[in-house]
């Protein structure tokens, strides 16, 4: 804890001293996301990381997250320094939609609005006509069916089908997953329940529909968090990265949150309630890139012109 302390307080001296802002998401360790808050920068989702960062005047941006987030700060705003605590940090559902078969798939649907998630390379958003994250799907989908239009949809299929459920608009969905919240587990989560009555259910659309059907409030990040400061409850069960716990557990001090089950709970699971990818932005790494300048994100200049555009449309809707 002492050499932690020591080393949060290096962070915070260079990104002083290089006057740069360290913007985290929910599911990074509770160390870094204390860091970005207590040295103004932000902890936050995918989407409000991605608003914080291109609105913030800081010249050089430390995310801590996964790729597609550096990369999505780099895209909208090109001229910005962009360090990454570790550039291997990837996404189940990044690696499950390689663009050039993505581009085949929306090839073959020309008459389709092509919707993507944020969890993805900068080349598929570069294909796609919107983008969207989990706590704003459901309004930008609604408002593309009111619109009239049919949908490709991609890459999470349990979240794809969520929407396409809730909305009951015409979606091709392709067949990603998330690793982590494709194992939270209905029978054990029913099972659990039934040990907590009172508890209340927060689950991530990420997760499988029978997981979705047993939730008292299904959302995004931000709109889980939400959630259990608004629900009355005093015990919650929670089917997501137990990185949020960090800021569940700051803002509802008297609460209790317990982790949903996944099947392959113990040693035997890597991702189980956390994500691996995230757990690779370790404090060392925040202070190492910042010191050597190094894992700079980059993105090919050629697609920056075509992904902003979808982004863009984002930021814009939900302004
Ligand atoms: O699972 C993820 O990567 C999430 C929830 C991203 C986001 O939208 O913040
Ligand atoms: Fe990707 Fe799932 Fe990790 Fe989020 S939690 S970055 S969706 S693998």
């Amino acid at each position: 804890p002492e050499q932690q302390a020591h080393l949060q307080e290096e962070v915070a001296a260079e990104l002083k001293r290089q006057n740069a802002v360290l913007v985290a998401h929910y599911y990074t360790d509770p160390i870094i996301q204390a860091l970005a808050e207590s040295t103004g920068g932000c902890v936050a989702d995918s989407l409000e990381m991605a608003r914080f960062g291109s609105n913030h005047p800081a010249q050089t941006l430390v995310v801590a997250g996964v790729r597609f987030m550096g990369e999505t700060a780099k895209i909208l705003s090109p001229e910005k320094r962009i360090l990454m605590p570790t550039l291997e940090a990837t996404c189940s559902l990044d690696l499950g939609c390689p663009v050039e078969d993505f581009s085949s798939f929306c090839d073959a649907h020309p008459e389709r609005t092509v919707v993507v998630y944020a969890n993805t390379s900068a080349a598929v958003k570069a294909r796609a006509d919107w983008v969207v994250t989990s706590s704003c799907a459901l309004e930008i989908v609604e408002s593309l069916m009111d619109n009239g239009e049919k949908l490709i949809w991609a890459p999470d299929k349990h979240l794809g089908r969520y929407v396409q459920k809730e909305t009951g608009a015409d979606m091709l969905l392709w067949e990603g997953a998330c690793i982590v919240h494709e194992e939270f587990k209905s029978k054990q989560l029913a099972d659990m329940k039934s040990v907590y009555p009172d508890a209340a259910i927060l689950v991530h659309p990420e997760s499988p529909e029978s997981v979705i059907e047993l939730a008292d409030a299904v959302g995004s990040t931000s709109q889980l968090i939400k959630a259990a400061q608004t629900l009355p409850n005093s015990t919650f069960i929670v089917a997501t990265d137990r990185g949020i716990f960090y800021k569940m557990q700051q803002l509802c001090p008297d609460k209790q949150f317990i982790e949903a089950p996944t099947a392959g709970n113990g040693a035997s699971c890597r991702s189980c309630a956390h994500c691996p990818w995230m757990a690779m932005n370790t404090l060392e790494r925040v202070l190492e890139c910042l010191r050597k300048g190094s894992n700079e994100v980059s993105v090919d200049p050629a697609l920056i012109p075509r992904a902003i555009k979808p982004l863009e449309r984002m930021l814009k809707f939900t302004s």
